[in-house]
């Protein structure tokens, strides 16, 4: 399995959702378990991912905080566990900067903060050491966030956002080839909000970072078709489908398999059909 190499994304890259969380609003905790976590990596792998990335704290609209001893005690056996074993590319979804140094030190190759690296301590540990980081927007926090979202204009609000942490990161000495972005669908954003964000994912190339994006089975595909979790998967990869078309570097999914057969579709159309 191959190392992210941010610099040089070629080809669109699949990052595999694993939650080790027992309150995760899509798999409800099925994966809590230290084995099952394994297996599901194992099958993810064998589909495709690129990256797997973990995450031990659930962020779901009103979500309950998870304390840093419990999200370490969740994670970082895991990730552990996923380096030694199969040695791929390893994401962790986390806000917090002890989790996130105990990650680095672990050897995750990613930082993925819905929070864009606005935590207590988070840039310091981010400045001392060399990992890349995904930077989410969100406006508000998982608690607040749909309450009611507001823009004066969304796709520019998002873009200044993002120029600003870049800007501030490299002042701290965090180099901008370090740095993923994400427009953070469903965080803090209308069911509107979402498909316009989706329909100009483009711009956001301005930025000249790579561009990720989660869209996998959330709400902006199951309150427009009004369908459950369970019946979200087509919709799912129209939605990443769509998203790379329109940019997007890395998706990040539930399902790898469906997924990644999205990614050679698009890959065949973008630039031809390879290795044959
Ligand atoms: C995202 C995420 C996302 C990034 C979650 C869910 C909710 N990290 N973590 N982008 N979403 N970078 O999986 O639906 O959209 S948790």
């Amino acid at each position: 399995m191959n190392k992210i190499n941010l610099q040089n994304i070629s080809r669109p890259l699949v990052m595999g959702i694993l939650n080790v969380t027992p309150d995760s609003f899509s798999d409800g905790g099925r994966f809590a378990n230290f084995d099952m976590a394994l297996q599901q990596t194992e099958l993810m792998l064998q589909q495709g991912a690129d990256i797997i990335d973990i995450g031990g704290e659930s962020t779901r609209p009103g979500a309950p905080e998870v304390p840093v001893e419990q999200e370490l005690d969740r994670v970082i056996p895991v990730i552990e566990a996923i380096k030694s074993r199969f040695g791929c590319a390893v994401s962790l979804d986390t806000s917090k900067a002890q989790v996130m140094q105990a990650g680095i030190t672990a050897g995750v190759d990613l930082i993925n903060d819905v929070c864009g690296l606005e935590g207590e301590g988070v840039l310091k540990v981010i400045a001392d050491s060399d990992v890349p980081v995904c930077i989410m927007h969100m406006q508000g926090s998982p608690r607040t966030m749909q309450k009611n979202p507001q823009y004066s204009n969304l796709v520019n609000d998002i873009m200044a956002y993002f120029s600003e942490r870049i800007d501030h990161c490299d002042t701290l000495g965090i180099d901008k080839s370090r740095i993923i972005i994400d427009p953070g669908f469903g965080f803090g954003k209308t069911l509107k909000h979402n498909y316009q964000l989706l329909a100009e994912l483009e711009k956001f190339k301005q930025l000249e970072c790579p561009v990720l994006v989660g869209l996998s089975r959330k709400s902006m595909i199951g309150n427009l078709l009004e369908l459950d979790i369970d019946k979200r998967l087509a919709g799912s990869i129209a939605a990443a489908t769509l998203a790379l078309n329109n940019g997007a570097d890395i998706v990040r999914v539930h399902d790898v398999e469906e997924t990644k057969h999205a990614v050679r579709i698009f890959n065949a159309m973008k630039y031809g059909v390879e290795n044959e």
